[in-house]
């Protein structure tokens, strides 16, 4: 596999140096690119609307509430249903806890969603051009940019603020899928970031992550270090090719507690119910290294981000639709 390091950019307007996937052996790759600033105001909080948004989804336990769109929906929220009427995201939206996004409220972002990276070229919307269910999702929309192997591709993410005292244990699901060309550049799709023990930053870039995405066009998770650098970082990948022209459903369990381990679980990750393996894992840093790095254990989840963002080149003008994405404490399932 090639290699290369890559480059990302993040939250502040600075660049940042490269970072990305490279195998074991490959201890070179260049640095990266510079980062593009952010889209302002990530850090969040901003809005109360989300926040009423997000509990709207959450009291309701379903039925697509997120979706709430409207913050409106929100003050609805508690009675559920009031939301902005969405279809439900699936059987396992019931559960306590559980927060899910159909995006069914119409060719608008759901409430409590930001825009975060945002280089090179394409747009991430929400549109009716491919819907896993009902009429909208999430669409990356023509992503294209940067040169395969080489550091820098396009990113198009939003962010979520969970609410509070989400807990140590995040569930996923999301639908995918991916036309026309399966990318072999590290291709994010989701993650999770949390605070570190002890520690009371809360920005986006003094967290820890998990991630779900791909790589040489197979499946991938890892775990990171707050980004930039983002590493030392643990990097498990499939043999398993990502799904092309089609849906597949993907779910993911990052759980930070792990029992009486001392550190944090590898992420583990499901594509259509069977869960992946992991025949290839190595440590990715620069200067390259062997040691991993020391997971450290989760009180609480506190970001999630979506969309599609690649840390190498991308020439093959892509597209990405997401659907039925949700977390929950315990095991959401596909339906
Ligand atoms: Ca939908």
């Amino acid at each position: 596999m090639d290699a290369g390091s890559s480059g990302q950019t993040m939250v502040d307007a600075t660049g940042t140096g490269g970072r990305g996937i490279a195998d074991a052996t490959d201890a070179t790759g260049a640095g990266g690119g510079g980062g593009q600033g952010g889209a302002a105001g990530m850090s969040g909080q901003s809005g109360a609307g989300g926040a009423s948004g997000r509990s709207g989804a959450g009291g309701m336990g379903g039925a697509s509430g997120a979706s709430g769109q409207s913050g409106a929906s929100g003050q609805g929220g508690t009675s559920g249903a009031a939301g902005a009427g969405g279809t439900s995201s699936g059987t396992g939206c019931t559960a306590p806890g559980t927060i899910c996004w159909d995006f069914e409220g119409g060719a608008t972002l759901p409430s409590g969603w930001m825009p975060y990276r945002n280089e090179f070229n394409g747009t991430l919307l929400v549109d009716n051009t491919r819907p896993h269910r009902g009429t909208y999702s999430l669409h990356a929309r023509d992503l294209q940019g940067g040169v395969e192997g080489m550091d820098g591709g396009p990113k198009k993410t939003i962010r979520f603020d969970l609410p509070a005292n989400f807990g140590p244990i995040l569930w996923g699901r999301a639908w995918v899928y991916t036309t026309p060309a399966r990318p072999s550049s590290h291709a994010g799709i989701f993650n999770a970031r949390y605070p570190r023990p002890n520690s009371t930053m809360t920005t986006i870039d003094k967290l820890d992550w998990y991630e779900v995405a791909t790589y040489t066009q197979k499946y991938m998770a890892i775990w990171h270090p707050p980004e930039p650098p983002g590493y030392p970082e643990w990097v498990l990948v499939s043999d398993t090719s990502l799904v092309l022209d089609d849906w597949a459903c993907l779910e993911w369990l990052f759980d930070g507690v792990n029992g009486t381990n001392p550190e944090a679980a590898d992420p583990r990750v499901w594509l259509n119910g069977t869960e992946l393996l992991w025949p290839m894992k190595y440590v990715f840093s620069v200067p390259a290294t062997t040691v991993r790095p020391v997971q450290e254990k989760v009180t609480n989840f506190t970001v999630l981000e979506t969309g599609a963002y690649l840390y190498q080149g991308l020439p093959t003008t892509t597209n990405w639709w997401i659907d039925d994405l949700a977390v929950g404490k315990e095991r959401v399932g596909c339906d």
